[in-house]
């Protein structure tokens, strides 16, 4: 919790006259969602949230916050993991919901160009509607907002099939922190005219520029689904049936890992019947799209899983929607347990069952009152580990988690980012060199460091 921050009444009248006076929000009960993260762990304050309606007024807030010395940070959905868009240092906000057009399905070029502000959920629907699909989806999909996912550049449950958000976008608009806007949305596939800001800006987390639109890459819609839920008696059992189906099926679009005890959680806090009559230790959701009916290619690979000791197959719709619930309402029946610890982090794929077997004693050593729940993208060597029953100050736990994943050869931010809650960490995945590489970039592109300034580093 920070002090209350304050602006003089002249820099608010001067937010006024570019937004209106109803986009200029500084009401105590109305700042308040916006200073609270998803978790309800990490909580903000900010004397204003400024809310532009297009480019041009997001270009004159920057411009305005420059010359006075304001700090901003960007927000979408809020729905972000690591207190990165949230005012944790008295920040601005700087809201992009209102950005939030979605423009024609160009079918025959396979894009689509979005405000910042659309939500992925309607960015998918338009898409859909269209007969195509938008390749990134996450359970937070009707509130993150496609700016945020550029901006953490997102991984999300298809990653394994189409890439992360970097992948998808072929163009961006934003403004930096000097105030310029760029714009590059033609929507050229194939354009190596010098550096691709785009990518740049994918992973950025609101500290090179405020993205205002987005050109999209959509991929073929796939009708014929085949979902399943593996169970296994032991992890590394998993982690390899998981390397054979992704050799055996090219259309496998999920991989996701869930333990028993996180499925007991979901089926306890949401009243769900558990997935089998016996539990098992560890179990496996896999999707499987494509154009033609894909049941007898799964059949034949999973068939060949000697180490398998259970397995349930959707049936329809409705069985569909169970067996995701059970991993996708991991993160809502965690919140049912306090203000759980996040972290997200890789390991590369042969040291995977170790790290997963290890970590609760890792975790345990130093927090023995916490408990570690373990689940996420395991077709990408992505787990999420969440530490339940730990103040929401003490960081003991996440600093083990987190070294222990550095000695393996891991990532200490798969897909959520560093945000302010990760930065005193970044040292762990970055040499010197890559870091001050990185504060030479943010030094060009925002020089009086306005955008997020408290996060990624220390
Ligand atoms: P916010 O939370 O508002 O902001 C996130 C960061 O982006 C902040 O640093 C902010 O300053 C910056 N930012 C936001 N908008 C802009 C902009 N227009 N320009 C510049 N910077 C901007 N993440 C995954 O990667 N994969 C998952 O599978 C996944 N599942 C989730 C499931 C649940 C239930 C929840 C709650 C979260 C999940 N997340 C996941 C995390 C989160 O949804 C993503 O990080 C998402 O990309 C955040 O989007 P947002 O619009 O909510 O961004
Ligand atoms: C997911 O994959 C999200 O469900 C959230 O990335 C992970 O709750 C978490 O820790
Ligand atoms: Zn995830």
């Amino acid at each position: 919790m920070v002090a209350e921050p304050a602006l003089p009444s002249t820099f608010i009248a001067e937010l006024t006259d570019i937004v209106g006076e109803r986009d200029v929000i500084t009401d105590t009960d109305l700042r308040s969602g916006y200073e609270l993260d998803w978790t309800g762990r990490f909580r903000g304050a900010t004397p204003a949230i400024v809310r532009p309606a297009d480019t041009a007024q997001v270009a004159a807030i920057v411009s305005l916050c420059r010359r006075d010395g304001v700090a901003i940070v960007a927000q979408g959905g809020n729905t972000g993991l690591v207190a990165g868009g949230v005012p944790m240092g008295g920040e601005m906000v700087l809201s992009l919901r209102r950005i939030a057009t979605i423009g024609e399905v160009d079918r025959a070029a396979r894009q689509l160009t979005v405000g910042a502000g659309a939500t992925l959920a309607a960015v998918r629907t338009a898409a859909a509607a269209a007969g195509l699909a938008y390749a990134i989806d996450l359970g937070a999909r009707d509130t993150a907002t496609i700016g945020g996912t550029i901006a953490t550049n997102a991984g999300g449950l298809n990653l394994i099939r189409y890439g992360g958000t970097r992948e998808q976008v072929v163009g961006v608009e934003a403004v930096l922190g000097t105030g310029q806007t760029i714009s590059h949305l033609g929507g050229l596939v194939k354009d190596n005219t010098g550096y691709h800001l785009p990518s740049l800006l994918c992973g950025s987390e609101g500290t090179l520029g405020i993205v205002t639109a987005a050109r999209l890459r959509l991929v073929a819609r796939h009708d014929h689904r085949v979902t399943a839920l593996l169970a296994f008696a032991e992890v590394g059992a998993a982690i390899e049936a998981v390397s054979h189906l992704r050799g055996r099926l090219d259309a496998l679009e999920s991989a996701e890992l869930m333990l028993d005890a996180g499925v007991r959680l979901v089926c306890e806090a949401f009243d769900l019947r558990p997935p089998f009559a016996e539990p098992h230790l560890v179990y496996v959701l896999i999707e499987v799209a494509d154009s033609h009916d894909p049941t007898d290619d799964v059949a034949e690979a999973v068939g060949a899983l000697t180490t398998m000791v259970d397995a349930a197959v959707a049936a329809d719709d409705a069985q569909r929607d169970l067996l995701w619930r059970y991993r996708e309402d991991h993160t809502l029946a965690l919140n049912t347990l306090g203000k759980p610890h996040k972290l997200d982090v890789t390991l590369p794929i042969d040291r995977l069952a170790e790290f997963l077997e290890t970590v609760p004693m890792v975790v345990r050593d130093v927090v023995p009152h916490g408990r570690t729940w373990l689940f996420g993208h395991v077709g990408d060597g992505n787990i999420h580990v969440n530490i339940s029953g730990v103040d929401a100050d003490d960081e003991a736990g996440d600093e083990a988690v987190l070294d222990h994943v550095a000695s393996l050869g891991g990532s200490i931010s798969a897909e959520h980012g560093i945000g302010t809650a990760k930065k005193q960490w970044l040292h762990l995945c970055r040499s010197a060199a890559e870091i001050d590489a990185m504060r030479a970039i943010k030094r060009a592109l925002d020089p009086d460091n306005v955008l997020n300034p408290n996060a990624i580093f220390p």
